[in-house]
């Protein structure tokens, strides 16, 4: 034992002192053969690359449940075979809240995402590939009122009948709300600076006199912006009284279908919100898109080295 030791030693010893001689003479000694360069031995020792699931913990940051983006997201879950991942309930304000501090850290983030949306301008986002198009293609946004609306509060409806705008419309009042202004200011501000684009909404309709009418919304950044610009014009520039009632989802559709609510800018069709609109679908009136040229998907920040909802496999 003690003899091979010492053997092993001198050869050790041997083949050092003949590669330090082989360096210094001239050329340096090859890579693999150099002791001293453990470049590629070290990088095998180091653990393998973290996945994407790993590195955001298996989570989805999700929104209010009964968004209809949520039911989408629960179907590529499934769809997709991410058995693993997690889709994580929660608000519009704190999905936003969790991508900011993700994204100020430079840390991986994966949020159910939609446009038009503020973040879009604050954050360099994309949205991940939907191979299978689960959450569909472009959709819009519909007004919808309670039956009967007509005849009972003309005006608004003549007004709510006309009603439609932009994505860079909606987006320029959700970024003077995200950067700190009152909803409502948001909206005032925004009407008094458009006042072509108003002025067509309500060109010939008779103003109301104090009339109440009831929009219903839910507490999405989008909904907040046009609910609050329609509640504006419905004030300012047609005399009525709005009351705004923030609800969940189900609720809103409900409410528009049951007379509760007397109207809402915010449904999501055709997809979206398509299992809403077939359960009370002989119980409003829809006047049709306020918006084109929505989405909705899986948003991450740009700097996340995936592309597609499949990489989630991974
Ligand atoms: N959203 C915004 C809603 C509609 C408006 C995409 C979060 C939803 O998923 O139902």
């Amino acid at each position: 034992m003690k003899k091979s030791w010492k053997q092993t030693m001198v050869a050790l010893l041997g083949s050092t002192l003949l590669m330090a001689g082989c360096g210094s003479a001239s050329e340096p000694a090859a890579p693999a053969d150099n002791p001293a360069n453990s470049g590629s031995n070290g990088e095998t020792a180091q653990p393998a690359a973290e996945s994407v699931g790993e590195s955001v913990d298996y989570k989805i940051i999700g929104i209010d449940p009964g968004a209809g983006l949520m039911k989408a997201t629960a179907k590529v879950i499934e769809e997709y075979g991410l058995d693993k991942w997690e889709l994580v309930e929660g608000s519009g304000a704190a999905m936003t809240a969790a991508l900011k501090d993700a994204y100020e850290d430079q840390k991986p983030i994966i949020v159910t995402g939609w446009t038009p949306h503020w973040k879009f301008s604050k954050f360099d986002l994309k949205y991940l590939e939907d191979p299978k198009g689960i959450y569909g293609a472009a959709e819009q946004i519909h007004t919808i009122v309670k039956k009967g609306l007509k005849e009972e509060k003309a005006s608004a409806y003549a007004f709510l009948d006309n009603f439609y705008w932009e994505p860079s419309d909606m987006e320029a009042v959700m970024v003077e709300i995200m950067e700190g202004k009152e909803p409502e200011q948001a909206a005032k501000d925004w009407v008094a600076s458009n006042e072509e684009k108003v002025s067509k909404w309500i060109e010939g309709i008779e103003p109301a006199n104090g009339d109440t009418i009831t929009l219903g919304y839910v507490a999405w950044d989008s909904e907040i912006a046009s609910t609050n610009v329609v509640k504006v014009v419905l004030e300012e520039k047609l005399g009525y009284k709005v009351e705004m009632s923030q609800v969940e989802a189900g609720p809103m559709w409900v409410g528009v279908a049951e007379g509760d609510l007397d109207a809402i800018v915010a449904a999501w069709l055709p997809t979206t919100h398509a299992d809403y609109y077939e359960k009370y679908k002989d119980k409003f009136e829809d006047l049709g898109p306020n918006l084109d040229g929505t989405k909705i998907g899986l948003v991450v920040p740009a700097y996340m080295d995936i592309d597609s909802i499949e990489d989630l496999k991974e």
